[in-house]
C-alpha cells in the first residue's frame, strides 16, 4: 500500500521529521514561512494529511473546494481555534491536537511573565543594557511581591492546573479559579483553590490574573475595558492563552492610565503584529509566543502528532481527536 502523503507546513524538530519520513511520504515546507489561504486549499486537495500550526489559518472558506483529499488535520499545538472544525467535519476531515505535552512549559512561561512583570525585570534589564543604571538605591525599581499573593486563573484545564501547581506549591499563592464548568473538588483541593462563578467575581479579588482558556470567537475579548476596570489598580494580567482573549487596545489604555499595575503577554491578536500602543508601555513584559518553545516540548509535540497520524492511518481513533 502507498504511504500516506503528509504535508508539514513549517520546519519541525529534525528528530520528528526523520521519524515521520520513515512512515509517510513527507513534504516539508523548507522556506518555513506561513502558508496562505490558497496554499492551504491546495494542500487539502493534494495531501492525505496536513499538519498545521497556529500560523496556518483554516477558516471555512479554505474548505470550500471541489474535492478534498485530506482526511486529517493533525495540528501541531494544543490550541486549534485557527481551524474551523465544523467546516472540517462537514468535509469528513478529522482534527487532532497535542495536549498534555506542553502544559508544563507553557505554565513555566506564564510564571516567567508574572515574575518579570511584578519584579520589573524587563525595565531593569533595559536600564542596564542602555547604560542608565546609576547604582543601588532603596527606592529603585520597586516591584510587587509575588509570594503569598492571590492569583486568579481563568480556564482550569491542564495548563491552568500546571500554573496553580507552581504558584501555590512553589510560591504559596492563594488560588482563585474561574472555569466554564464545575471543577471537581478533589482537583481544587490539590491547590487549596476556590472556584468562583464568574469572571466578575474573580477579577476584583486578585493581585495577578492568568489566562488559560481557549481562544476563538467564544472567548474573543473576554478581557475588555469593562473587565480591566474591575481589576485592582495594582494587579497584573498574564496571557499565555491566545491573543484574541484580550482587547489589546483596552489593555494598552489600562496600562497607560494605571487602571492596572502591569501585564505580561506571550500571545497577540494579530501575530506577529504588535500594536504600537503596547510597544511603548513600560509596565508590560512581552515575549514572542514562546509558551511551548523548549527542545523537549517541541519534540514531544511532534511525536504526539506522529502518534495521532499512525493511529488514524491504521484505522484507529487518534487519542487527541477534537473533531
Ligand atoms: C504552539 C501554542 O507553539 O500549542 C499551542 O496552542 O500556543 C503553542 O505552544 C503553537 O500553537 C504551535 O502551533
Amino acid at each position: 500500500m502507498a504511504k500516506p502523503r503528509v504535508l508539514v507546513t513549517r520546519a519541525w524538530p529534525k528528530a520528528v521529521e526523520a521519524k515521520m519520513a520513515e512512515a509517510f511520504e513527507l513534504t516539508l515546507n523548507r522556506d518555513d514561512r506561513p502558508l496562505g489561504l490558497a496554499d492551504l486549499r491546495a494542500a487539502l486537495a493534494n495531501y492525505d494529511a496536513v499538519l498545521p500550526t497556529v500560523t496556518d489559518k483554516l477558516p471555512a472558506q479554505v474548505f470550500d473546494l471541489p474535492e478534498a483529499r485530506t482526511k486529517i488535520l493533525a495540528n501541531y499545538g494544543v490550541g486549534f481555534a485557527h481551524i474551523d472544525t465544523a467546516a472540517a467535519k462537514s468535509r469528513g476531515i478529522a482534527v487532532t491536537n497535542t495536549p498534555d505535552v506542553l502544559s508544563e512549559c507553557t505554565a513555566d512561561i506564564a510564571m516567567t511573565l508574572m515574575l518579570m512583570a511584578a519584579r520589573r525585570a524587563g525595565e531593569g534589564e533595559r536600564e542596564l543594557r542602555e547604560g542608565r543604571w546609576t547604582g543601588w538605591r532603596p527606592t529603585h525599581l520597586i516591584g510587587s511581591k509575588v509570594s503569598g499573593a492571590t492569583l486568579g486563573i481563568i480556564g482550569f484545564g491542564r495548563i491552568g492546573q500546571a500554573m496553580a501547581q507552581r504558584a501555590h506549591h512553589g510560591f504559596g499563592m492563594k488560588i482563585l479559579v474561574q472555569n466554564r464548568s464545575a471543577v471537581a473538588s478533589e482537583i481544587l483541593a490539590r491547590y487549596d483553590a476556590e472556584q468562583v462563578p464568574t469572571v466578575e467575581d474573580l477579577l476584583p479579588r486578585c493581585d495577578f490574573v492568568s489566562l488559560h482558556c481557549p481562544g476563538g470567537s467564544a472567548n474573543r475579548h473576554l478581557i475588555d475595558a469593562r473587565r480591566l476596570d474591575l481589576m485592582k489598580p495594582s494587579a497584573f494580567l498574564i496571557n499565555t492563552a491566545r491573543g484574541e482573549v484580550v482587547d489589546e487596545y483596552a489593555l494598552a489604555q489600562a496600562l497607560w492610565f494605571g487602571t492596572i499595575g502591569g501585564a505580561g503577554l506571550d500571545v497577540f491578536e494579530r501575530e506577529p503584529a504588535i500594536p504600537p500602543e503596547l510597544l511603548g508601555a513600560d509596565n508590560l513584559v512581552m515575549l514572542p509566543h514562546l509558551g511551548s518553545a523548549t527542545r523537549e516540548t517541541r519534540e514531544a509535540m511532534g511525536f504526539r502528532v506522529f502518534e495521532n497520524l499512525q493511529d488514524f492511518f491504521a484505522g484507529r481513533d487518534p487519542r487527541d481527536k477534537v473533531a
